[in-house]
């Protein structure tokens, strides 16, 4: 592994190259469909025009109830599934959030720049904390959009020699409300204590935003939402994948229309395939008029398939050499702890901590 990527990120018009940081939580034994089609398929592709930060965010995986054994394996998971859809450790930096430190301690900074009401607004914190109930529900589970805020910050672009450039993130349409919680904080921040930070844009795909869970279309598929039948997991074996994407609920008709209200089923279906193959809703709609269900259904478990079947084969030959892992891993939290080191000396002089050194 070279220190600098080895293949150049493509420069903006200024001249600079934007950076993009994303995470992902390991808080299960492979990402889904949703999470490959919402996010991870973007950090793969903007490796190669972004100088790139992604990482498994373990300190997030905590805030609900976990064995420590199971986090570590699915730490470990999470990384050579990420190394299996392409990422390259040469153009990334993939890292592991809990070996960089400073994340939580900017999460800290900003915890003290945010409102408890405003906290108490996000939505995702309120559907996990009713799951959760009061007695499951922890203060890390309320804070947790501070720490994501703090993640993608402490990559914000070097004052100084950052003016003009980007941070983006890609992430499914589930994360809008988080990102807008992290610019306001990003700006609370610069205008209290001098301008430090880039205002993060969130980089949202069009069409696969949310995916939808395959037994109940209008809820989105998720880790730890979702029934094994409605969630498609990237190392799932063929055979029950297949099954899974038969069995999707559809409606009681057989055309194959997208129509948000009335057919969510069949339209989330539409929506992956059109992600996956790169075709237009519109054309499927006209390719598979008169064919009902049971085909469009079996072709789209044949694309999944398709997609998946090398990534998981990947992914089991990476966790056959841990060693490998570990090192991509060291390396990963290298390279980011330099960015992120820099960016907390600028937060804690402009805070008004005293310097170890003065
Ligand atoms: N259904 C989805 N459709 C599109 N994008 C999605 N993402 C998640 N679900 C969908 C995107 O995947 C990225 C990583 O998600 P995460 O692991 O940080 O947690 P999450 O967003 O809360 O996803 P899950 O699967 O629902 O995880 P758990 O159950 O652990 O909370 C994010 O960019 C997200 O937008």
């Amino acid at each position: 592994m070279s220190e600098a990527p080895s293949t150049p990120a493509a420069a903006d018009a200024a001249g600079a190259v934007p950076r993009v940081l994303s995470g992902i939580q390991p808080t299960a034994d492979s990402f889904h469909l949703g999470n490959y089609l919402g996010a991870l398929r973007q950090w793969v592709s903007m490796q190669d025009t972004h100088d790139a930060y992604y990482c498994v965010v373990d300190l997030h995986a905590i805030t609900i109830e976990h064995d420590p054994a199971t986090l570590r394996r699915r730490t470990k998971v999470a990384v050579a599934q990420l190394l299996a859809m392409g990422l390259d450790p040469d153009r990334a930096t993939v890292f592991v959030q809990s070996q960089v430190p400073e994340h939580a301690e900017l999460a800290w900074v900003l915890s003290c720049l945010t409102g408890f009401g405003e906290a108490g607004r996000m939505t995702q914190f309120k559907d996990k904390s009713s799951k959760q109930g009061t007695g499951g529900t922890t203060v890390g589970l309320f804070t947790y959009p501070i720490l994501q805020a703090a993640d993608i910050l402490l990559y914000s672009p070097e004052p100084g020699e950052g003016e003009g450039r980007a941070l983006r993130v890609p992430v499914g349409e589930d994360q809008r409300q988080h990102l807008e919680l992290t610019r306001t904080l990003a700006q609370r921040f610069n205008h209290r204590f001098g301008e430090t930070f880039v205002l993060p844009e969130a980089h949202i795909p069009p069409g696969a935003a949310k995916i939808t869970d395959l037994q109940e279309p209008d809820a989105k598929m998720s880790k730890s939402a979702s029934s094994p039948q409605g969630i498609i997991d990237v190392l799932e074996e063929p055979g029950p994948m297949r099954k899974k994407i038969m069995r999707a609920v559809t409606d009681t008709g057989s055309e194959v229309v997208y129509d948000e209200e009335k057919k969510a089923g069949v339209t989330n279906l539409l929506r992956i395939y059109s992600a996956l193959e790169g075709t237009s809703v519109a054309d499927l709609e006209r390719r598979y008029e008169g064919a009902g269900y049971g085909q469009f259904k079996k072709d789209l478990a044949q694309l999944v398939l398709d997609t998946f079947t090398p990534i998981r084969e990947r992914t089991l030959k990476l966790l056959d050499d841990e060693a490998r892992l570990d090192r991509v891993l060291a390396h990963g939290a290298g390279r980011a702890s330099e960015v992120a080191a820099r960016t907390m000396d600028v937060v804690r002089d402009r805070v008004g901590f005293v310097g170890r050194g003065s």
